[in-house]
């Protein structure tokens, strides 16, 4: 076999090892406070839990494999989790949820920071223990190379107090979303650091993260303290009622490009270190499809969480063919990978993978500060 190697500095640079993940015995999680205030208002999800349809998890599991043995077709490395019970309760002296959720998108747990491997806090009760999937690869990545660090943030607390009471309502329409999301008064409060590794994207020496529901302004000053070598900039995408992860809002590319989507364009005064430094955000194409598939907690923008193979070469999903066609005119070579069946399950292509080893080195793409 060949040698383990974790190393990975940005979003797009050759991927040579990955971690894809499983739909097994997911669930759909009971209620509570982070979660209701994400779930949209009018989503065929709200008031229902429990494990999820049989015949969706097989289907999901497909053509999570699929996709596996696409990347391995190309001379990846990929490894898979091993599904905990996400049926059991999770009970700590400040919560309890009766159950947990699943492990299709390791993307929200694991970041990838050079030879580092950081889970995150998270910030839903039933996402908690969700790093004990994928604790078998990092025992082995921890055995088979000498130079990987497996970090850990704290657990956070997760008392009502983590929420603010206001998101608890079930009608709070479209309209006042926007303005208090707008306002940057989200769901999360600033008790105790809070962050999902999926609103952390990578450009090197920088670090580019989302302040929204699931990471709050605690949890980008700890990640600041504890990336110490690196900048760390917040960053938040106004006219998204519902901001959770950043990948379905600013995807990179390669060095220089960038996809914003247009529906949540980055604020003029957040463009300024771009722009100082010759990157081009472009607005991503329309989605292929008007609505998410049934029981799907992700928006229809999944069709910008592509997955990057190299700077020419781009996973997209196979029914997005808008995004595709773009791609195609920025230069990148396509890959069409089918996955919209297993939307529901966690998001898209970018979300149910994680990086473990791009060839590549720490790279500062943004000299003018
Ligand atoms: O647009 O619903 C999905 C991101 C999932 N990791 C959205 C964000």
């Amino acid at each position: 076999m060949e040698k383990t190697v974790v190393n990975s500095w940005n979003e797009w640079d050759p991927l040579k090892h990955v971690i894809v993940g499983r739909a097994d015995n997911c669930h759909i999680p009971p209620e509570e406070p982070a979660l209701d205030a994400k779930v949209p208002e009018d989503s065929d999800m709200r008031g229902q839990h429990g494990m999820r349809p049989l015949h969706t998890i097989d289907l999901a599991n497909d053509l999570l494999d699929q996709f596996a043995k696409q990347l391995e077709a190309r001379g990846i490395r990929v490894d898979r989790p091993t599904p905990i019970d996400h049926s059991l309760p999770v009970t700590t002296p400040d919560f309890h949820t009766d159950s947990q959720f699943g492990c299709m998108p390791p993307r929200d747990v694991l970041l990838t920071v050079g030879s580092e491997i950081l889970e995150a806090t998270m910030s839903y009760r039933c996402r908690w223990f969700e790093y004990l999937n994928y604790r078998p690869l990092m025992e082995q990545y921890f055995d088979e190379d000498p130079n990987f660090r497996h970090e850990t943030a704290p657990k956070p607390r997760l008392t009502d107090a983590d929420y603010r009471p206001d998101y608890l309502s079930e009608k709070i329409g479209v309209d006042k979303r926007l303005k208090w999301t707008a306002k940057k008064f989200f769901v999360t409060t600033e008790v105790e650091p809070l962050f999902d590794a999926a609103d952390v994207l990578r450009f090197g020496k920088d670090l580019v993260v989302q302040h929204g529901f699931t990471t709050n302004l605690k949890g980008i000053e700890w990640l600041r303290r504890h990336f110490s070598e690196h900048r760390v900039h917040p960053v938040n995408f106004p006219g998204d009622p519902y901001p959770i992860h950043i990948d379905a809002t600013f995807t990179p590319l390669r060095p220089g490009l960038i996809l914003n989507n247009p529906h949540r364009r980055l604020p003029d005064d957040q463009r300024v270190m771009f722009e100082k430094n010759g990157w081009e955000i472009v607005d991503a194409a329309q989605p292929a499809h008007n609505t998410p598939p049934d029981l799907c907690y992700s928006s229809v923008w999944l069709s910008m969480n592509v997955l990057v193979l190299d700077p020419k070469t781009v996973c997209v999903e196979k029914s997005e063919v808008y995004q595709a066609e773009q791609m195609d005119k920025l230069g990148m070579e396509v890959v069409e990978v089918e996955l919209r069946d297993a939307y529901a399950f966690g998001g898209g292509l970018h979300c149910c993978t994680a990086d473990v080893y791009r060839e590549s080195t720490c790279e500062d793409y943004f000299p003018n500060m």
